[in-house]
């Protein structure tokens, strides 16, 4: 009698996601130890819920909350995890930490 409930409930997850903003922020990075490092930076923030970092690129895509959070916000917790982004500069002591295989600046 109740074999129909489990689909329904797939409806109503699409329909919690509506309050989200995808955004797009340009982040310096040169390896996957980067990628790693700036997705978990993102995700790090209080509701950002979906980060990937395109080496190519070099653009982070995230959805998060508006009502939790903002693109400042996430670029500066970026920035602190010693990558560019458009919007911040890393310190250098932060960057000089990095591993040398992430070194992004000429
Ligand atoms: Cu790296």
């Amino acid at each position: 009698m109740t074999t129909s409930d489990s689909q329904h409930n797939g409806e109503h997850m699409q329909q919690g996601a509506q309050n989200e903003e995808h955004a797009m922020l340009g982040v310096k990075g040169s390896c996957e130890m980067c990628k790693d490092r700036i997705e978990k930076a993102a995700k790090s923030v209080d509701g950002v819920t979906f980060a990937s970092w395109d080496l190519e690129k070099q653009e982070l895509h995230m959805n998060f909350d508006p009502a939790k959070t903002n693109l400042e916000a996430i670029s500066k917790v970026i920035a602190a995890a010693g990558h560019d982004t458009d919007k911040d500069k890393a310190e250098q002591a932060v960057y000089d930490a990095l591993p040398s295989c992430c070194k992004y600046r000429e």
